[in-house]
């Protein structure tokens, strides 16, 4: 399956193994890193980055496909809808069906609100999907919150907002409890202790995992927990602007049903924003681990009516994209291919970095090897550095990739590469949004009654998340959010609906002399052929 190239280089990285494997290799030190970070991630690239003219971020610079859609215009004229033809009456809108948005369903539930999901795609059609390395939370006797709290922190270059990082950490245990209750089957000893290992950054073991596909296992459970509690959902009906009231509180969204294009009025005295990330916005040409609806919808959204941002301009790219085979190009190799002994090695066999710096500092250090240091294997149409998988069953045990990397096994095995046996060639991919919509502890947006939850949701992780703290806040502040959405719901006498502040911001962007033909959200990746896709077929 490789080409002979590829094939000459892996002997390279056959050939140093044994020495590598009993050579520790130091971390480097926090000046190395940011000299690193500046000249090589692309962060610090500034042809990716634009100001933006209009809105609550004016002045800040964010990257140039978000910005096209935070300065673009609403789907909707502001007169287009009577607004009191309603076709949904709730209490709480939850827009976005992933991890975070079905953790704020069942909880918003439990609070005795009349709730609505809805998704753009399938419920279930989301990032938390596609996570496979783990959870974290301090559980264990040599572990605490404390300890969790000063690992994300420094990882997360100590810009997190600190009362959203103490949620995190201290509600990590409850929300491995509440996952496992509600029957999340993750990997035990034989004595029933979590098996728990280390990702990037993290100085104790507490990534709590279901193999290799632990968003999967989750998402699994939390689908079938709303689909029994009979919480309404509905699918192909993306959110294209949200509706204030009178007073400046939300008042619910439009959606546009995506068979019939119909457009429809959810009037909702609270409204949770779950929609997930933008790595389907391909930022500076990335490939993406992301799912096909993760297009930013929710910044945009947010935005418009006045919600601001914090480190849009933080962009996770995760170190281990798949480079080759081209059918898999860009999906994510689980960082737990790393906790388990896998090495990152250049063309001439050197492993040039610890394995487990944080992930900012690995993608940075990809990218210099494969570019000021030449060292790049050439695959597709660009070059990639190996991980060599072989080494974790030597490390680890035989036995130890087929049992915790089955689904990583299964995924190189449809195309002739045994893992197990040959390493694998790597390069950043664009996974996560460090940054998004400002809320405070309680989850909630400066726009009374709107709650913002998972990937949308800025400030938690500071300018660079470590591993397995993304599905901890998606059911740590999906829970927040469920539950004061229906609180606050039930004191809500909600005012008369309106959608001026679309005219509101078209007068912004005049002003600012932008002349644009983008409409957003976005909601399908630009190489859809969209609705008629599914049409014709
Ligand atoms: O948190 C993540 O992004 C994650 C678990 C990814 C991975 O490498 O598996």
């Amino acid at each position: 399956m490789y080409t002979s190239e590829m094939l000459a280089s892996m002997k390279n990285v056959e050939k140093t193994r044994n020495e590598r494997l009993h050579a520790a290799i130091s971390r480097m030190g926090a000046e190395e890193k940011d000299e690193l970070l500046q000249e090589f991630h692309p962060d610090y690239r500034s042809s990716g980055f634009q100001v933006l003219k209009v809105g609550p971020n004016k002045g800040s610079k964010v990257p140039v496909e978000l910005a096209e859609l935070l300065e673009g215009h609403s789907r909707l004229h502001s007169d287009q809808l009577d607004l009191n033809q309603v076709d949904y009456d709730v209490d709480v809108l939850i827009i976005g069906g992933g991890g975070a948005g079905a953790s704020a369903a069942i909880e918003a539930d439990n609070g005795g609100a009349k709730v609505l999901l809805v998704t753009k795609l399938r419920m279930g059609d989301a990032n938390t999907m596609m996570a496979e390395g783990g959870i974290q939370a301090a559980d264990k006797a040599n572990d605490s919150p404390a300890q969790h709290y000063l690992d994300a922190f420094g990882g997360g270059h100590y810009s997190n907002k600190p009362e959203l990082l103490e949620k995190l950490v201290l509600d990590g245990p409850l929300a491995i409890k509440w996952l496992s209750d509600l029957g999340v089957m993750f990997d035990k000893e034989q004595d029933g202790t979590m098996v728990t290992t280390h990702g990037g950054g993290t100085s104790r073991k507490r990534m709590h995992a279901c193999a290799d596909y632990t968003g999967a296992e989750i998402m699994r459970v939390l689908r079938d927990e709303v689909s029994n509690r009979g919480i309404k959902c509905i699918d192909y009906a993306p959110a294209i602007e949200l509706i204030l009231d009178d007073k400046g509180h939300i008042g619910g969204a439009v959606l546009e049903d995506l068979d019939s294009h119909e457009h429809l009025v959810v009037r909702a005295k609270t409204v949770i924003i779950a929609t997930g990330g933008a790595g389907r916005l391909h930022y500076q040409g990335f490939p993406t681990s992301n799912h096909y609806g993760a297009t930013a919808d929710g910044l945009v959204l947010g935005y418009r009516i006045g919600t601001e941002l914090i480190y849009a301009d933080a962009i996770q790219y995760h170190p281990t994209g798949v480079a080759y085979p081209a059918q898999i190009y860009g999906a994510l190799v689980t960082e737990k291919v790393r906790s388990l002994g896998a090495q990152l090695v250049n063309s001439e066999g050197q492993a040039f970095m610890h394995p487990l710096e944080t992930r900012d500092v690995a993608a940075a250090s990809i990218i210099r090897e494969c570019t000021a240091r030449h060292k790049g294997v050439p695959a597709l149409d660009g070059v990639a550095l190996w991980l060599d998988t072989p080494m974790i069953d030597i490390l680890s045990g035989e036995g130890t990739i087929a049992k915790r990397l089955p689904g990583m096994l299964r995924m190189y095995e449809k195309f002739g590469i045994d893992l197990r046996k040959e390493p694998i060639l790597i390069y950043p991919t664009l996974h996560y949004q460090n940054g998004g919509i400002l809320v405070d502890s309680q989850a909630e947006t400066k726009v009374p009654g709107l709650y913002v939850a998972g990937e949308a949701v800025g400030g938690i992780h500071g300018r660079n998340r470590l591993m397995g703290n993304s599905l901890l806040d998606i059911i740590v502040f999906g829970r927040i959010a469920g539950r004061n959405a229906a609180a606050s719901s039930a004191k809500c006498e909600l005012g008369r609906l309106t959608l001026a502040h679309i005219d509101k911001f078209e007068a912004e962007l005049k002003a600012a002399g932008i002349e644009t033909t983008v409409v957003a959200p976005k909601l399908l990746p630009t190489y859809t052929h969209g609705r008629q896709a599914r049409v014709e077929k």
